[in-house]
């Protein structure tokens, strides 16, 4: 009987050899990811969390102790019991004087895989079941596009569960237009689970079948369909002053679907008088994006024509919106695609995007999985996603959201588990000084990462490998038993039984567990699952047969999709869900907002910070700081695997080797990246795929601060990206608005401390 576990990267055959298990892709993934297979090498062990562990100020003094040294001070290992006791009377003791209303338990971030011990799920049932929490809106992914797309389209849900099929495009397609990329990279991934990785293969056999790439972007090593793709080098940020110059040849040359502008959409009209510079004198013509850009007129001009022509599939990457008036590319992607007419058609309209996970282009059926129920939060307070550090720093001050006017919570507790706030977020020297607010922070972790270094609690927590779990997502091949293969590292516990510890003492035991086992929930959310679809006539094994065989096969449901084609064929019977029921172009609830940088239809607007300001002359270059190929954000940075990928053991910087050469570096230098915000240390990688005047350092590495210089030594964009929302209606995140400055090379690094455990104080 074949064993598996599964994880965000891949699902896995376990085998067994003399060294004991050892992780095997799953025989039916034709484009396997390396990443997970490194999940058990011992070398991990070294960085995790072994035992309870508390800030030894925060052990002496209790809640508020010198929450400066937070980061920096040394830990005192406890047994289970004194850290489960501290924990319950600094959250009791908040919930008593203050209200859950000053509990942020939010806990932004991916976990793992499998669907009963997804840390973020158990995090929140906990806290409803005594009483409540700030909870956090939208995702780091899809901070603008998540709030904006209901106005326009439909749920970000909607969007990217309706992807056009990979089949359907092969047949179809004949012009594939991606702005910013279709990264393989990031197709490893899919959030739950990637059974089998269908990315590559689909973009493959695209190309063998005729359709020509075209891509959009500041790098040109994102599209790998196996032959010639058309780069287009692009600053970045000013992807909607091209799609407007687009639209605007659409426009003049008579190249729109007029019809489908009357039937299907609205607001074309407002917009058409922005376009045409009738409302506020600029015709956004090509020789207007041109210097914007930096893409040659005649190139944009001619790309609209061909689009045109040609059955036409526009695709924008999520990072479009991860900017200052990051909902604006989003905006005209779906507009562009609207002026064309090929909204669904077989092959045509656009992709919000097909990249960045294994789900986008699948055809197998999208079915509602097992899932845990989170109980009901009787806090209404929350957060947009990325307002944390504003959060921590201004309680009870005033921001918009979706057109709502809310405020800032005052928060005196602050509980994460499964998710790292040192990974994700924007300009973490401020994070830092935010981070001091809050009277207690507790942390369940497997690995010191930098968070649980800044916390004062530490709960070791088990990983995937440690425990029996469901795995499936949503348009997956497989549904897979996740067998246990390894016993818990040192002292670890499962979430569950941490959170079930902690609902003992705060008296809440039976509501959080409803008087079940892991294995029980298992079964339980198994046997749901099993009872919906069956309502849609599909017939899956009872638990028992399902543990035994240990997969599910979803393959013979397999359907072509074709994006919003019922919609396109009966708008009148299929409507959209947006307030029209089609597709707004010019939205009357976001001009209702009166919103300076999220006026009512796609507009441009210089970003914050960006390559036209002063830019190239002062040697400031722009900063990409994109998804990682070799890890999951920051997890398993540790492995033999990311660490490889590194250069003198620090996060590759790549660059054009003009930049480099200007700036007297060489490959395999360890250079300084820098801004007002903070500094970091990277290993420089010299490229032609990147283009001149910009940087990329992706996300992920260790944040490992230099106790005397506040210098990050091993390469966290973070140390350097901007803590601005994207506008006052998403305030999503917009790390890709970044300016730096490189300089190098820098001969005496210091080591990296970023995978040491921190220092222990021993009370003897
Ligand atoms: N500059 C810049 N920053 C970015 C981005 C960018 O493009 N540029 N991208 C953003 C995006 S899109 C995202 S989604 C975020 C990602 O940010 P996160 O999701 O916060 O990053 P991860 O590294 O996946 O963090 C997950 C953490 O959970 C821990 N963990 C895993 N499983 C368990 C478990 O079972 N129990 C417990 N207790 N812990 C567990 C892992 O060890 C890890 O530390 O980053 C954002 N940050
Ligand atoms: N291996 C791996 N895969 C992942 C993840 C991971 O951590 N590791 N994270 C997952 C998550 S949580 C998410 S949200 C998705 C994110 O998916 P995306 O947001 O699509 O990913 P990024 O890698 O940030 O960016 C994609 C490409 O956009 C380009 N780009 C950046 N700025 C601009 C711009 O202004 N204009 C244009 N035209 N292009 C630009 C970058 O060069 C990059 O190649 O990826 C997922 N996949
Ligand atoms: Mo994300």
């Amino acid at each position: 009987m074949t064993r598996y576990t599964a994880s965000h990267w891949g699902l896995y055959e376990v085998e067994q050899d003399k060294d004991g298990p050892r992780l095997a892709p799953f025989r039916d993934d034709p484009d396997p990811s390396p990443i997970g297979l490194h999940q058990l090498d011992p070398s991990l062990d070294r960085s995790r969390v072994a035992r309870p562990a508390v800030r030894r100020s925060f052990l002496e003094g209790g809640p508020g102790t010198r929450t400066d040294l937070r980061g920096s001070e040394d830990f005192v290992e406890v047994d289970w019991d004194t850290a489960l006791d501290l924990a319950a009377s600094a959250i009791r003791g908040v919930k008593d004087k203050h209200g859950n209303a000053s509990i942020f338990a939010g806990s932004y971030g991916w976990s793992s895989a499998g669907r009963f011990h997804h840390a973020q799920s158990q995090i929140h049932r906990f806290y409803n079941s005594i009483g409540g929490y700030v909870r956090h809106m939208d995702s780091y992914s899809l901070g603008a596009g998540r709030v904006l797309l209901p106005h326009i389209v439909g749920t970000m849900d909607f969007v990217q569960a309706n992807h056009t099929s990979w089949d359907v495009l092969e047949e179809h397609c004949e012009l594939f237009i991606a702005f910013g990329g279709v990264p393989a990279k990031n197709a490893q991934v899919n959030s739950g689970m990637a059974a089998r990785h269908l990315v590559p293969g689909g973009l493959r056999r695209m190309a063998e079948a005729g359709t020509r790439f075209v891509n959009v972007g500041p790098v040109s090593d994102n599209l790998d369909t196996g032959h010639a793709v058309d780069w287009i080098p692009i600053r970045p940020n000013t992807d909607t002053a091209m799609m407007l110059a687009m639209a605007w040849v659409l426009e003049t040359e008579g190249l729109t679907d007029p019809a489908f502008l009357d039937s299907h959409c609205t607001g074309y009209p407002t917009f058409r008088r922005y376009l045409l510079g009738e409302a506020d004198g600029q015709p956004k013509t090509p020789d207007w994006a041109e210097p914007i850009t930096g893409v040659p007129a005649d190139r944009i001009a001619a790309l609209a024509r061909e689009a045109a022509a040609k059955r036409t599939m526009i695709n924008g990457s999520w990072s479009l919106q991860r900017a200052t008036h990051g909902e604006q590319p989003f905006w005209m992607v779906i507009t562009l695609a609207a002026m064309l007419g090929q909204i669904g058609t077989p092959g045509g309209g656009f992709g919000l995007g097909y990249g960045p996970a294994n789900l986008m282009g699948s055809n197998n059926p999208r079915l509602p999985g097992p899932t845990l129920s989170q109980g009901q939060n009787a806090v209404p307070d929350f957060i947009p996603v990325a307002r944390i550090a504003d959060m921590l720093l201004n309680p009870g001050a005033a921001f918009t959201y979706n057109g709502m006017t809310r405020a800032y919570p005052d928060i005196r507790l602050v509980h994460w588990a499964g998710g790292n706030p040192y990974h994700h977020h924007q300009d973490l020297n401020r994070l830092r000084e935010a981070w001091q607010k809050p009277e207690t922070i507790i942390v369940n972790e497997q690995f010191w990462t930098a968070t649980a270094k800044h916390a004062d609690i530490v709960f070791p927590a088990t990983t995937t490998m440690e425990r029996e779990d469901i795995g499936y997502a949503a348009r997956e091949a497989n549904m897979v038993a996740m067998d246990r293969i390894r016993d818990p590292f040192a002292e670890a516990r499962d979430d569950y039984d941490i959170f079930t510890a902690l609902a003992q003492r705060l008296g809440a035991e039976e509501t959080y567990t409803e008087g079940l086992t892991a294995r029980g929930w298992l079964e339980r959310m198994y046997e749901e699952f099993r009872a919906k679809v069956a309502m849609q006539d599909i017939d899956v094994p009872s638990f028992a047969d399902f543990w035994d065989q240990g997969l599910i096969d979803f393959t013979p449901l397999a359907r072509p999709v074709i994006m919003m084609e019922d919609f396109v064929r009966d708008p009148a019977a299929h409507p959209l869900t947006t307030p029209s029921g089609r597709i707004e172009i010019t939205s009357a609830a976001i001009a209702g907002f009166a919103l300076a940088d999220c006026p009512g239809h796609p507009t441009w607007m210089e970003p914050r910070e960006w390559l036209g300001q002063t830019a190239r002359e002062s040697g400031t270059m722009h900063l990409i700081s994109d998804q990682p190929m070799r890890r999951l954000h920051s997890q398993l940075d540790p492995s033999p695997w990311s660490r490889d990928g590194k250069v003198n053991g620090r996060e590759p910087v790549v660059m054009n080797p003009a930049d480099a050469a200007a700036r007297g570096i060489a490959d395999g230098d360890i250079v300084e990246v820098w801004n007002g915000r903070g500094r970091c240390l990277a290993g420089a990688v010299l490229s032609d795929a990147v283009m001149e005047g910009v940087v990329r350092l992706s996300t992920g590495a260790w944040y490992d601060p230099d106790p005397e210089t506040g210098r990050d030594r091993h390469g966290n964009p973070n140390t350097l990206t901007l803590d601005l929302p994207a506008s006052g209606l998403s305030q999503g995140c917009a790390a890709q608005t970044c300016l730096v400055h490189l300089s190098g090379p820098v001969n005496d690094a210091p080591a990296i401390r970023a995978f040491d455990p921190p220092a222990f104080f021993a009370a003897e």
